[in-house]
């Protein structure tokens, strides 16, 4: 018998949306199988650590339910009910389709859709390039980044900070508002490493016990939406006992003075009210913080998912200025490395076909721009057709009720291309089978560190299976979108375009030799030592709200409204009489947002969709471990099981993952819940402020 033969290993880059971006070697069999996927140990961010659930991705790969071929609808809208068709019938199809809406309301009608399901940015952001082509409407990326991006851009003029591997030199780690255990595996290798070699201090902040705080020498658990007081307290105490850098403020920061003055009643007391921590936790924290000048504060997404988030990541992000941290090797704050890549985005979305008078509906609001609310709608033309790539609204999207309601429209015409028959393809009028990362060539940058990877095709895909870019080339020429020599460009040839037109002339050779780009600026750029991003060099501790050079649609929610220097914003969906409790639904570890919930051990590992909830709470509404409980508040009602304990604070309660509507009893998913108002001052969906009612079943 002879020996199987070794599979060989070639060097890629994880797709998924999560800011570790991790470098991986995948292992492939010469039956063109792929086997164990393992971090790469000589990049010196990922240092050979990935998650579980991409170390075994050959079972999300090779999928037994993986789409290989397109589909058309035969019964009613999310019967499942489906014939195949061959690609030429399908493109033919949606085209006839498109061109039909357009010439009834104009191109504004359709809308394509998509997220960050693959963050590779050819196949993610060619979209763009179609709905320039055709003057398609726009799309408002509002899921995710606007509140988190925005705050921290507020104070520092710029998306970037401190090395993400200094957190290894730090004295100590404050991990706030992240949940990296689950979320992004690395910034645990890093801290990790700095409390072995330096004894460093790890603290972490969210509002329930996660897997992350289990690792903390200090965890503070506090209410949702509370930070800003938390902040707000912590550099009153910086101010009071003399740790204050007054000299650093007067050369790096705006307003200190006034800043000192307003948080003059901003003590510990006052926050211990506002948080639900002790004034000794908040005192401890403090004199950590005041005394440990290499202190790297890792920022994360979580905290900003607040009707106040933005507000909370500024007032965060100040303490490494009034502490003067971030002057130091393995000191300041940071949050995400988006601003250091300059990568010329020009070609993939045709940016010379752009209109930007064109209407820019927001994503969160899908439900309600699919069920005609005319301010969602922003006083223009219904969306009659949609192509819908990389993302899964019909799961992920706030005001579930709508969404659903919307997406079974009879005379909404909908094109979903994806990997599996998520919820959303079920709902869709044609399916199209798309291709996983390793099936084809992309580029990646890493938001939580400073690589740019490349991914290249490995693998054939199964069946019919075709990239984005190939829908949306063979699209926009059957659309008689406008001319452009992008439409014939192919993945690599893109990748080389954008990196020579950028600031990297090896261009695709380059990378694909070296594996990535290290493109991490110097100390002194990085640590704000010439100034910040602003024009005058100087932090903002009193941000002029409208005018934060974040990426945004204009000024929007209650903008007006927010406090001029940092400050507890109470302007959160709080509890009522008739909600008396409040939910965040935070990341599960074996899902990553909607995606692996298709993958047996990821089920297996979640489990079933699970309310987290504190003892005191549970016997006072007689619910003990494992009941079934309803979660309501005037958008719906949630079913899932009690888990009962002492991880939330009384009053919180926690629900972890995004598990498909249908996996809850009575079809209802957690989305059904939470709200899609836009927050000030740019939009962003509030996923973990939400009021509920909770009942056993
Ligand atoms: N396993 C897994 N990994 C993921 C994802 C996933 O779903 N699962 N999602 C990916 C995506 S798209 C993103 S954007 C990133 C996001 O990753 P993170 O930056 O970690 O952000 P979140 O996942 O939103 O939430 C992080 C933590 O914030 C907590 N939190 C909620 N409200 C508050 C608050 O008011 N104050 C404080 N202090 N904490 C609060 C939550 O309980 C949660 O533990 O992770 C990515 N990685
Ligand atoms: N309740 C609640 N809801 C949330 C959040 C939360 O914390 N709580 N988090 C929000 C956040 S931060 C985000 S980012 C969103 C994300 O939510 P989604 O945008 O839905 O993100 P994913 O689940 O990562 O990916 C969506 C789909 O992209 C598909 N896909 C992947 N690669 C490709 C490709 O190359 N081509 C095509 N055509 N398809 C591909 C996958 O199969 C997957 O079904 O969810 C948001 N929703
Ligand atoms: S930690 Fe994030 S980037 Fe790394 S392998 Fe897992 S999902 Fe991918
Ligand atoms: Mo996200």
């Amino acid at each position: 018998m002879s020996k199987p033969e070794k599979p060989q290993r070639f060097a890629s880059a994880c797709p998924h949306d999560c800011p570790s971006t991790c470098a991986i070697e995948v292992e492939v069999h010469a039956d063109g199988r792929v086997g164990r996927i393992h971090g790469t140990r000589d990049n010196d961010y990922t240092a050979g650590v990935i998650c579980a659930k991409v170390a075994r991705y050959s079972e999300r790969l090779h999928h037994p339910d993986r789409l290989t071929k397109p589909l058309r609808r035969t019964g009613p809208k999310g019967s499942g009910q489906f014939e195949e068709i061959s690609w030429e019938e399908a493109l033919q199809e949606v085209s006839e389709k498109f061109l039909e809406a357009e010439k009834k309301h104009g191109p504004q009608t359709v809308w394509p859709y998509f997220f960050a399901g693959t963050m590779g940015l050819v196949q993610r952001d060619s979209i763009n390039r179609l709905r320039n082509a055709k003057s398609y409407s726009g799309m408002y990326q509002t899921f995710c980044t606007n509140m988190a991006w925005t705050g921290y851009i507020a104070g520092t003029g710029k998306l970037a900070g401190p090395d993400p591997r200094e957190m290894a030199l730090a004295d100590a780690v404050v991990i706030w508002g992240t949940n990296p255990v689950a979320t992004q595996v690395n910034v645990m290798t890093h801290a990790i490493k700095a409390r072995k070699t330096r004894k460093a201090k790890i603290v972490v902040i969210d509002v329930y016990k996660t897997e992350t705080m289990k690792q903390a020498d200090i965890g503070l658990v506090l209410k949702p939406g509370s930070d800003a007081a938390l902040a707000c307290a912590v550099m009153h105490v910086l101010f009071r006992d003399g740790y204050a850098d007054r000299a650093y403020m007067e050369k790096y920061a705006d307003a200190p003075a006034e800043l000192e003055e307003h948080l003059k009643t901003r003590s510990p007391q006052w926050a211990s009210e506002i948080t639900g921590l002790s004034v000794e936790q908040i005192e401890e924290l403090a004199k950590l913080i005041g005394e440990t000048k290499k202190t790297y504060f890792r920022l994360g997404y979580g905290f900003t998912r607040q009707r106040n988030g933005v507000v909370s990541m500024h007032a965060a992000s100040c303490i490494a200025v009034v502490g003067g941290h971030y002057q130091y090797e393995g000191g300041g704050a940071f949050h995400n490395n988006g601003a250091i890549y300059g990568l010329n985005m020009a070609m993939v979305e045709a940016h010379s076909l752009h209109d930007s008078s064109i209407r820019k509906l927001d994503m969160s609001q899908v439900g309600r721009v699919l069920t005609g609310d005319s301010a969602a709608l922003m006083d223009g033309p219904p969306v009659t057709a949609m192509l819908i790539q990389n993302t899964n609204p019909v799961s992920v999207a706030p005001e579930q009720t709508f969404v659903k309601e919307g997406f079974a429209r009879e005379d909404l015409f909908t094109v979903v291309h994806e990997q599996f028959m998520t919820e959303t393809a079920l709902m869709a009028d044609i399916v199209l089978p798309a291709t996983q990362f390793l099936e084809h060539d992309d580029i990646y940058k890493g938001g939580g560190h400073q690589n740019l990877l490349f991914g290249p095709k490995l693998v054939d895909a199964p069946g019919e299976a075709k990239p984005n870019l190939y829908v949306l080339n063979e699209l926009i020429e059957r659309l008689g979108g406008e001319d452009h020599e992008a439409h014939k460009m192919t993945s690599r040839e893109h990748i080389d375009w954008m990196l020579k037109n950028s600031k990297y002339p090896g261009g695709l050779s380059e990378l694909e030799e070296k594996r990535w780009l290290d493109c991490q600026p110097d100390f002194e750029e990085a640590h704000y030592i010439n100034g910040f991003g602003y024009e005058d060099g100087k932090f903002r501790f009193k941000p002029d709200w409208a005018k934060v050079p974040a990426p945004n649609n204009g000024p929007m929610g209650p903008w007006q409204q927010m406090p001029a220097l940092p400050d507890h914003w109470d302007i959160n969906e709080l509890p009522t009489r008739d909600y008396p409790f409040r939910l965040a639904t935070s990341p599960s570890r074996s899902f990553l947002n909607s995606t692996f919930n298709e993958t047996p051990s990821s089920v297996k590992k979640e489990g079933r969709p699970t309310a987290i909830l504190h003892a005191d709470d549970a016997a006072a509404l007689g619910v003990e471990e494992g009941d079934k409980i309803i979660l309501s508040n005037h958008r719906g009602e949630v079913i899932l099981h009690a888990s009962v304990g002492d991880r939330p604070q009384k009053g919180t309660l926690i629900a972890e993952g995004i598990w498909p509507n249908a996996a809850h009893e009575g079809g209802n998913g957690i989305n059904t819940l939470t709200s899609a108002d836009q927050t000030a001052p740019f939009g962003g969906a509030a996923f973990h402020d939400i009021h509920i009612a909770v009942r056993k079943a």
